[in-house]
């Protein structure tokens, strides 16, 4: 092979991997032969990703440093070009900057890095309560201040419609209206599982008597983001994945309406459920 169909071969796979990334672009939910993150979507998820970016280069940086440093010693140093070694055991001046700089390095982590695990734990500004229940194998959606309540299940192979995805459509998501800041209360009934929507970058345990607060701002727009249970919770575990269905504001209210009637629950103890969320 010759260093021009080396240089085409290498141009073909670098676009395969750009249309691939292209295909990715704006789907909230996994690709085939994705690599890195799905599409923040929502302002956590836009703060994580950056997070995650600005790390990416920082830990690239470090590596390839190193690197460097060990080839160098590895060339240098090698028995037959320095047959009679250094007998040197202390340096001040290097002991100081190998410890000085790397605290800096995770200086300059921990500033962004904290200021997002506040923003995330700030729930307390948020417009609406939904309670996410984990049960072995499937989801329940409780709206305590409408009185809805609904069990959310995976749609199986066979009767999967037109858009739906195999082993992420459920029958009954979570609906939420778009551009709202959303409260989410988080518990189990059985076993531990894990309510996780990586594109909405919400990962919180749902354990059985125990309440985990987060919070969600869903953007603007119609759209299904989907996620899974993250914790592993037993043989049905890959079978209770979640979708976050995000309508505009008629809609939603459209939806709620039939959903009080469709869902109506008698025993949402809604006041006990804020009371204690508070
Ligand atoms: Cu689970």
């Amino acid at each position: 092979m010759n260093l021009r169909s080396l240089l085409s071969a290498a141009m073909s796979v670098m676009m395969a991997f750009g249309l691939l990334f292209a295909g990715a672009a704006f789907a909230a939910e996994p690709q085939p032969w994705q690599l890195g993150l799905q599409d923040p979507a929502g302002s956590i998820a836009e703060k994580a990703t950056s997070l995650h970016n600005m790390l990416l280069i920082i830990i690239t940086a470090i590596s390839l440093f190193v690197l460097a440093l060990l080839v160098y010693v590895c060339v240098r140093f090698r028995r037959s070009a320095n047959p009679n070694p250094s007998k040197t055991s202390h340096n001040t001046v290097i002991e100081i900057l190998w410890t000085v700089v790397p605290v800096l390095i995770l200086v300059v982590i921990a500033v962004p890095s904290f200021q997002l695990l506040y923003y995330m734990d700030k729930t307390k500004d948020t417009e609406m309560v939904i309670k996410v229940t984990g049960n072995q194998w499937y989801w329940n959606y409780e709206y305590p201040d409408e009185g809805v309540s609904f069990d959310s299940y995976l749609v199986d192979e066979e009767d999967l419609g037109e858009d739906e995805i195999r082993l992420l459509s459920v029958d009954n998501p979570m609906v939420v209206p778009a551009g709202t800041r959303i409260k989410l209360l988080v518990t189990g009934n059985d076993v531990m599982h894990s309510f996780f929507v990586p594109s909405l970058a919400v990962q919180i345990y749902s354990i059985a008597g125990r309440i985990n607060e987060a919070w969600i701002d869903v953007p603007e727009g119609t759209k299904k983001y989907y996620g899974q249970c993250n914790q592993i919770c037993g043989v049905n575990h890959a079978y209770m994945p979640i979708v976050v269905q995000a309508l505009n504001e008629a809609d939603y209210a459209e939806w709620l309406l039939n959903a009080k009637e469709e869902f109506a629950s008698a025993e949402v103890p809604s006041e006990t459920l804020l009371a204690s969320a508070n």
